[in-house]
């Protein structure tokens, strides 16, 4: 094992991806225990019932295409497991701040190894590059922030996960379609059974896919007729990235966003994903780049503040949008274009985060909801979910008290709710 293989592991235990979180919401963490919370307190899991679950899914796959034989040798080996129903339940519960994620996400350890990873697969990455139109710090920083750069890919049985969470029912369809691709990935002999390993919701390889985006997008860049996302040579997979990016409609010619000095008197009602603008309107009305120079032109773009209007500015590209398929959280997004700029040796985010802030639990979130709901500002239900209708709600409900509509669901903006 490489020095930078045994680092990845380490930092692995202390960071990891975090799963598709809704817009706008605290991260949750994956497989660290260092990104949780304290877990929800819940019933136990409860595997009765789960080998007649696997019993009646047996027609159900059949019917599906695939072959008998090669099922039953898959199911034989697949096991009700208990914490991955547990952590599928806590997953709200996790809370954490932007600033706090990006601490962890794009801390100096993962870009200097990055960079090594840069250094080490220098040729894979250029042919990569070449291929599919993608800057290779793009594709290092989605490796990074997946599986620490291939040294924490999950250790988890794929095929059980799967089976664990289409039972447990709470997205029940979703998951047994995903079981159903896992399944045809073992027919078609891209990895064996018990390779077939990933996080506990079933996400695989140097990249975490999940089975139906490797049936549509993963690739074989090497030529050994598989497409091999989880073994120790990162090609297919981080070809296979890539080739996600693309058809998303990645842009080489344009950045994700960048950092950004609003002018003195901006309009704040400006700053929303939905204002869209060609970046000619934003220089005129004075948007800067942070790090000097001019703004990349011959696009549209958004001004978005994650973190409200006393954190940092950012001035978003249509390439924001497609590493949104990858996670739609802004802070995932932020992390990986931070960090494959960072690679590429830019600088860090050089405005100040709002660090005196928490987060708001999902209580908290929730009682934010019903009070601009109860105020007359429609926050779009009351999920826990900051989503754009919440967004918006508070940008209402800071305009009507003649605040700086920023959108931004601070501790703040619940104290003063809760004061009427
Ligand atoms: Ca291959």
């Amino acid at each position: 094992m490489t020095l930078r293989r045994a680092l990845a592991a380490v930092l692995a235990t202390t960071l990891v991806a975090a799963t598709a979180p809704a817009r706008g919401q605290p991260l949750e963490g994956e497989e660290g225990e260092a990104m949780a919370a304290t877990p929800a307190q819940e019933e136990p899991a409860d595997g009765a019932g789960f080998g007649d679950w696997l019993a009646a899914f047996r027609p159900r796959a059949i019917a599906a295409g695939l072959d008998p034989a090669g099922l039953d040798a898959a199911l034989r080996t697949a096991e009700f497991l208990p914490d991955v129903v547990r952590r599928d339940r806590s997953q709200n519960e996790f809370t954490r701040t932007i600033w706090d994620y990006l601490d962890i996400a794009v801390s100096e350890d993962r870009v200097a190894l990055g960079k090594a990873a840069l250094a080490e697969h220098g040729a894979l990455l250029s042919r990569i590059e070449a291929a599919y139109g993608v800057r290779k710090e793009v594709v290092v920083a989605v490796w990074g922030l997946e599986s620490g750069y291939g040294g924490w890919r999950g250790a988890t049985d794929t095929v059980s996960a799967l089976a664990t969470l289409a039972h447990d029912g709470r997205r029940g369809a979703f998951f047994e379609a995903q079981l159903i691709e896992a399944l045809r990935i073992l027919e078609g002999g891209h990895v064996a059974r018990a390779a077939m390993v990933g996080s506990w919701a079933g996400a695989m390889g140097h990249t975490q896919f999940m089975p139906t985006s490797w049936a549509e997008f993963a690739v074989d860049f090497d030529g050994d007729d598989r497409r091999d996302i989880w073994s120790d040579d990162p090609a297919d997979a981080l070809a296979s990235a890539a080739n996600y990016l693309a058809h998303w409609g990645w842009d080489a010619a344009l950045p994700w966003g960048l950092e950004v000095r609003l002018p003195e008197g901006f309009d704040y009602d400006q700053t929303s994903e939905r204002v869209v603008k060609p970046v000619a309107d934003w220089r005129a009305m004075g948007v800067r780049p942070m790090a000097g120079g001019a703004l990349p032109e011959g696009a549209e773009a958004s001004v978005l503040l994650p973190a409200g209007s006393t954190g940092p500015a950012f001035l978003i590209y249509p390439n924001f949008q497609v590493i949104e398929r990858y996670n739609r959280a802004d802070a995932y997004v932020i992390a990986i274009g931070h960090l494959a700029d960072r690679i590429a040796g830019g600088p860090p985010i050089r405005a100040d985060w709002p660090r005196q802030w928490r987060a708001l639990s999902l209580d908290e979130r929730k009682e934010l909801q019903h009070l601009l709901t109860v105020a007359g500002f429609d926050a779009g239900g009351v999920d826990g979910r900051i989503g754009p209708k919440t967004i918006a709600a508070v940008k209402a409900w800071q305009k009507a008290r003649g605040l700086v509509p920023d959108g931004y669901a601070s501790p703040d903006v619940l104290d003063a709710l809760r004061g009427g």
